[in-house]
């Protein structure tokens, strides 16, 4: 099926395939359909690549994931030619590496860049999708591949009087490319998940005053991050072989996770059994990570809150000022959220210039002209930074107006929760495949793994249908729904799906959004072997037509 030919009857292409999005996932599944001899168009809303490296450019930006692992496998000579230069990589490392693949495999030329997919129709009789763009782009392929990332639609915070700042506004999911000095100037971050945690040390250390605004307090562990020695990274890069095999038979598509290393160690025994002195005695030689290495911390509510108690404990023999100190305690169970990797974060409060400001206490009225009101204060502010997050999982998709069978919309469909089959595919939506979609391992796995295993496994899908003289792929929505419940049962009555988890795993930072667990528990290990079984049996619970 080249451009050329007709892969359906009467049905004529403008290329085989279009790809959304020019991440880590558009770059490799450009590379992959130019493998296979197919034709494709990538649309990026960026005008360089990177999707989530391009647009979280805030100061700190870093990744928590060691660089030799948060990197493409495919290609050892990639692996041989580039050079990492820190354990985890910052930010401008991990575009610099993406520009460089796009560069060495000759990518740029198919993706269009500054122009956003704005609808995507499927046209039944021809089998062909139809896909526009903001810049007035209509084009048809067969097939699409939503290479839309997880966390890439902006949340635009609710917050009353927020078009009225007259300041300068900020979002660390859109930071200026140029940058941005803080120096001298009074400055205010909304929000303390890893956006926040990571840019506030940086900018507390440049501003003249600093507000930070927390709504949740942040689980956060102090990084392993730093430069790698030359002689080191030579020896990682002759062990990539062996490194990559492990990735692939670990539930989280990493084995180094330096940052959590204690909570991998074997554990200290049950929190709830522990007197509080010897609970007291693993916090100081284990420090932080010391208040969770129990085997019932992940497992029992009870034994949770005991080990968010000692973490706390933490939190005062770091933070001076009690009162900030009790409100840095999170109120939720730990493993609700993704715990994030920080350097120095706690010590910022500590800092003259430093104020936290705890919205359960005192919520903001509204944003002023000037600044930020809150129940008790008028703080007047140059800057304001929102680190506020994403409509996570499903955003991307849904902002698209996509329509599949019978015209149907697939914000529609999924008004009441996402529903994927494999996280791959959607009943009604034929030859539309979604790289890391709700459904799958994703976010609570290594990215760059988790992506791998789903182009590869679109890429052999397309050759399948081609060997097979098929033209349509689609989930079968009994098989979806089988998928949709299963992943649930793996959450159900666990710490993730508490009702005081409010996490954006379950949509719980958007208002109105349903609540359902989105990305798929069970591990990457077990998700790839039903992928692949899946494939090996003629691509069981999908139709293909
Ligand atoms: P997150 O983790 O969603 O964090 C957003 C933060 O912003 C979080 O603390 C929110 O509080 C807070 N927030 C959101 N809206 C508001 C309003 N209206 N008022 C006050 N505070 C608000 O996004 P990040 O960008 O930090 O990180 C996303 C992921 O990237 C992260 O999980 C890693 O996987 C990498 P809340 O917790 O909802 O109460």
């Amino acid at each position: 099926m080249t451009r050329d030919d007709e892969p359906h009857e009467g049905r004529t292409a403008d290329f085989d395939v279009v790809v959304v999005g020019a991440g880590f996932a558009g770059l490799y599944a450009l590379h992959r359909l130019r493998e296979l001899g197919l034709s494709a168009v990538a649309f990026e809303a960026g005008d360089g690549v990177g999707g989530t490296w391009y647009w979280n450019r805030y100061p700190g930006a870093r990744c928590d994931v060691e660089s030799i692992e948060y990197s493409f496998s495919f290609s050892p000579e990639i692996e041989q030619e580039w050079d990492w230069t820190d354990l985890m990589p910052s930010q401008p490392e991990v575009e610099r590496y993406l520009n460089f693949v796009c560069d060495r495999l000759d990518l740029r030329r198919e993706i269009r860049f500054s122009t956003r997919v704005t609808r995507m129709t499927f046209d039944e009789p021809r089998a062909i999708w139809s896909v526009e763009t903001d810049a007035g782009d209509v084009v048809t392929a067969p097939f699409v591949i939503a290479a839309t990332g997880c966390l890439s639609a902006p949340l635009e915070p609710d917050i009353p009087g927020v078009s009225s700042f007259e300041g300068v506004s900020l979002y660390t999911n859109r930071f200026p490319k140029e940058g941005f000095d803080f120096t001298g100037k009074r400055v205010g971050v909304i929000g303390t998940g890893s956006s926040g945690v990571q840019c506030i040390p940086v900018i507390a250390e440049q501003a003249d005053r600093l507000y930070v605004f927390q709504r949740s307090a942040a689980y956060t562990f102090p990084s392993s991050a730093r430069p790698l020695e030359p002689s080191e990274l030579a020896e990682l890069k002759a062990m990539y072989p062996e490194i990559r095999r492990q990735q692939q038979a670990s539930p989280a598509g990493a084995v180094r996770l330096s940052a959590f290393a204690a909570l991998f160690q074997p554990s200290k025994g049950e929190i709830l059994d522990t007197p509080y002195e010897e609970q007291l005695r693993v916090l100081d030689e284990h420090g932080w990570l010391g208040a969770f290495a129990w085997s019932d911390a992940l497992l029992d509510i009870d034994a949770n809150r005991a080990a968010t108690r000692l973490y706390g404990e933490m939190i005062r023999r770091t933070v001076h000022d009690p009162e900030t100190a009790a409100s840095l305690v999170p109120q939720y169970p730990f493993g609700c959220k993704r715990p994030i990797v920080d350097v120095g974060y706690f010590e910022t409060f500590n800092r003259h210039n430093v104020t936290l400001v705890d919205l359960k206490k005192d919520p903001i009225d509204t944003i002023t002209a000037h600044g930020i009101r809150t129940r008790e204060h008028d703080l007047e502010l140059d800057v304001i930074v929102f680190a506020t997050g994403f409509d996570a999982m499903t955003g991307a998709l849904t902002r698209v107006d996509i329509r599949g069978r019978d015209g149907r919309s697939l914000k529609d469909e999924w008004a009441d929760g996402p529903r994927a089959y494999l996280g791959l595919a959607v009943a009604g939506f034929p030859n539309l495949f979604t790289v890391t979609g709700p459904g799958s391992p994703s976010v609570l796995t290594n990215m760059v793994t988790s992506i791998e295993l789903h182009v590869d496994w679109i890429a052999d899908c397309l050759v399948y249908l081609r060997d097979h003289g098929a033209h349509t792929i689609e989930a079968d929505a009994d098989a979806q729904e089988a998928w949709v419940e299963h992943g649930a049962s793996l959450v159900e009555g666990r710490i993730p799906s508490h009702p005081s988890c409010n996490s954006w795993y379950v949509g719980a930072n958007i208002p109105g959004k349903t609540r359902v667990y989105m990305p798929y528990a069970g591990g990457h290990v077990s998700y790839k072997e039903q992928c692949e079984a899946v494939a090996a049996e003629g691509y069981d619970g999908f139709l293909v037509g």
